[in-house]
Order: structure tokens, then C-alpha cells, then sequence
């Protein structure tokens, strides 16, 4: 039989490549068998140890099936094992949609005799990460009648197909294979919500790293407004360190944008008098007294409960309430009276909301570009992401239109 894979859901196959499956299950249940029909091909029987990478393929089939050492009756070796399968999907979450693993094929023997075989914890576990599809194998038509149904049963399970990889033959019976068309038509059902997901995964990853350069940038920025470099002019210092956090950022994104155009980027962000407003709230934070001496600490707590607190929404609130306690953290200045402190502070804020403004448009160029739809000019996202931020701490901070946040 010509099994075919994918051709259903062109516009998923084409934004995950192929479809990165792992079969699990206990030792002999199956699972290198069914590899082994399903591609056509001989599989070492070396998968004892360690899962099987790279994984197994066959050309014109748009699946790689990575095989995995069984669960035996063993405790301890069973933790190993589902260990060892849990870090393997973390480790390939954070890669390119096509590196991810993006479905389970969890066997269970059609012989098996009680329902504690069946791992219903660790089916919740992995379910969390990934859909997981139910294979009964060597699925004779004369196995418990309770099998099927039970494992319909468990909510977690996308769903549940019958297989038979190798013709059996017994004195009652004479099977020949069957289901691995059904195998494969059950989990091309899944693609589209699969491709959602490694996209997601992948552009999480890219912005997760990005806010390590954002506080890179920030940290830097901040020495340099603190110990200036002698006959350099600091805004000229700031511009330059912002437009590498820029440059860094991009990058993670796997794009390589010339300089100039980055540090046009930062110009014009910088021109939506961001600063100018911040330094304004800064001053003028309530709940503040800026008689006594309140040290940048605590001007900058007080920041983010306000953040916090705002009605106003913004698509990177959440980052910008994050990015705080990280510039309080290695701030020299942390203990320092705010008063002596409030230019260096504001400077140092605006370069972090320029980047996480700049994570945002990023993302949004990511995302065009996973999807196969055209790219979003970056400067025109880049400014709408500017002017949303710019809102948003406007009405958050009650400068110009009416205050948004919540009492
Ligand atoms: N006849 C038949 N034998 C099977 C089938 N699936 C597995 N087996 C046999 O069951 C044994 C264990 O299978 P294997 O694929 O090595 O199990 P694994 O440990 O899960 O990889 C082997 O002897 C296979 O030939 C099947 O669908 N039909
Ligand atoms: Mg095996």
C-alpha cells in the first residue's frame, strides 16, 4: 500500500516541514516494528539506550519518526526513560518549528491485561507539551474488549487507531497489516494545531533570548551614563549601545539589518519623546516622596506596581513588569537617592522599552514569516509598536488624556 502523509494540509506541511513524531510505549509492545512497516525500512534494534537521532524517514513522506528505549518492568529504569523523553521534547522545543517533536504516538500492546499498565500520568505529562495519539498495536481483533474504550476515555488522548504492522499468523488466525494509513490520516488531523503551536514555541524562544539582550543593553547603557567615556558624548555612547541591542536583537531573529537602518530605528523611537515622558513620570510617581531621600529601588517598584495596576493594555505589559527587578538587580545604583539618579534612570528605561517594543515587531515579522505570508515593513511595525507603548503610558500614567489605571 502507498501511504502518503501531509497533502491534505499543504499550507502545515510547508510551515513545519515535516511532521517530527516519537513513539513510545514499553519495551515490546511494537513500536521499531511499526517504524519499521510504516517506512518501509530495517531499524536497528540498538534504540535500547538512547532515542533514535536523527530520526527515521523515507522519502515523499513528510514524517520522521524518532524511536525511544521501552519502558520496562523496572522502576528505576522507567524514570530513566521518561526522563530522558522529556528532556529530548524541552531540548527540541526551543528549535526551529521543523527541529520541534510535534506529536506522540504512545503504543499500548493490544494484549495488555490490566488498565495500571497503561500510564495514564505520564500520558497527562507529555499531553500537556504535545498531542498524543493512542496506537494499539499487533491489534488482532481478539484483544480485551475493555482496551479501547478505556483509552477513549482518557481525555488527554487526541486519539485512539488500531494497527497491525507485521502479518500474524496463529492457528486462529491470519491477520495482514492494517492502520497505518489510519495511523497517519489520524495525525495529519492534527497539523494545523500542530504548526500553530511550533510557531508559537519557536518565536517564544527567539523573544525569551531577546530579553537577555534587552538587559544586556540596559546594563550597558547604564555604566556608560554613569562612567561616561571621556570625549565621547554620551547620548552618542547610548545610541550606539542601543543600536547594538537593536543589532542583537534582529539577529536572534535571524535577521541581519545594516546599521544605519538600526540606528534610524532608534532615532525615531527615540523622536516619539519617549523620553521625555518618562523622565516626567519619573518624577512625579505618586506615592513617592521625593523630599526624603526614596532610593532608584524603590522609584522603581513603585513603577512597576502602577504598571501593574494599569487598566490600559499593551500586548507587552507583562515583559515591561519584568524587565524592572531585572535593572534593579545589577544596578549600581540601586541604593542611590533617585534625585541624583533620575536622567540615568530614564535613559536606561527607554532603552529597555525600546526593546521590548522592538521583540515585538520582531515577532510580528517572525510570524509573517513562518506563515509563508509576506513580510511586514519593519520600520512601519516598529513605529506602531512605538505609538501602542507610547499610548499606553500615556493613558497608564495620566499625561494628556484621562488615567487608566485601576485604583
Ligand atoms: N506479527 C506481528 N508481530 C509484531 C508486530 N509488532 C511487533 N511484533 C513483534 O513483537 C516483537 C517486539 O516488537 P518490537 O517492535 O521490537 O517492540 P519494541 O520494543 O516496542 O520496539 C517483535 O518480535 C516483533 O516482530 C505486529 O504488528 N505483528
Ligand atoms: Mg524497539
Amino acid at each position: 500500500m502507498v501511504l502518503s502523509f501531509g497533502h491534505r494540509f499543504p499550507t502545515a506541511i510547508k510551515q513545519i516541514k515535516r511532521c517530527n513524531v516519537l513513539v513510545i510505549g514499553s519495551t515490546g509492545v511494537g513500536k521499531s516494528t511499526l517504524i519499521s512497516s510504516m517506512l518501509n525500512r530495517t531499524i536497528s534494534d540498538s534504540v535500547t539506550k538512547s532515542i533514535s537521532n536523527p530520526p527515521y524517514q523515507k522519502p515523499g513522506l513528510s514524517i520522521a519518526i524518532y524511536d525511544t528505549p521501552g519502558l520496562e518492568n523496572n522502576k528505576k529504569q522507567q524514570d530513566r526513560v521518561k526522563e530522558q523523553i522529556a528532556k529530548f521534547i524541552k531540548q527540541q522545543k526551543y528549535k526551529e518549528p521543523e527541529d520541534q517533536i510535534h506529536a506522540i504516538w504512545y503504543c499500548v500492546n493490544s494484549q495488555v491485561t490490566r488498565e495500571t499498565q497503561i500510564d495514564r500520568r505520564w500520558i497527562s505529562s507529555i499531553a500537556k507539551e504535545l498531542p498524543v495519539i493512542a496506537v494499539i498495536t499487533r491489534a488482532s481483533g481478539v484483544e480485551k474488549s475493555w482496551l479501547e474504550p478505556f483509552l477513549r476515555g482518557i481525555s488527554e488522548i487526541k486519539q485512539v487507531i488500531r494497527v497491525m504492522a507485521l502479518r500474524e499468523k496463529t492457528p486462529h488466525y491470519d491477520i495482514k497489516p492494517y492502520g497505518l494509513d489510519s495511523l497517519l490520516f489520524g495525525t495529519e488531523h492534527l497539523l494545523e494545531e500542530i504548526a500553530k503551536t511550533a510557531i508559537l514555541n519557536a518565536i517564544k524562544s527567539k523573544a525569551d533570548k531577546s530579553f537577555g539582550w534587552c538587559r544586556d543593553g540596559c546594563t550597558k547603557v547604564l555604566t556608560a551614563r554613569l562612567l561616561p567615556v571621556p570625549m565621547m558624548p554620551i547620548p552618542l555612547v547610548v545610541a550606539t549601545l542601543q543600536t547594538l541591542m537593536l543589532a542583537d536583537i534582529s539577529k536572534t531573529f535571524g535577521y541581519n539589518l545594516d546599521w544605519k537602518f538600526l540606528s534610524e530605528l532608534c532615532a525615531i523611537g527615540i523622536d516619539t519623546g519617549i523620553e521625555v515622558e518618562l523622565a516626567q513620570i519619573l518624577n512625579n510617581l505618586p506615592g513617592v516622596n521625593y523630599d526624603n531621600i526614596q532610593t532608584v529601588h524603590d522609584v522603581l517598584s513603585q513603577f512597576g506596581v502602577m504598571l501593574n495596576g494599569m487598566t490600559a493594555t499593551l500586548p507587552f505589559k507583562d515583559q515591561l513588569i519584568d524587565l524592572l527587578p531585572g535593572l534593579d538587580n545589577f544596578n549600581p545604583v540601586s541604593g542611590l537617592p533617585i534625585v541624583r539618579c533620575i536622567a540615568a534612570v530614564t535613559t536606561v528605561l527607554c532603552t529597555g522599552f525600546l526593546a521590548v517594543a522592538y521583540i515585538e515587531a520582531m515577532k510580528k515579522c517572525k510570524q509573517a514569516e513562518y506563515e509563508g505570508k509576506p513580510l511586514p515593513d519593519i520600520k512601519e511595525t516598529w513605529k506602531d509598536q512605538m505609538q501602542q507603548l507610547m499610548e499606553f503610558i500615556k493613558i497608564g500614567f495620566g499625561i494628556g488624556s484621562s488615567p487608566g489605571f485601576a485604583s
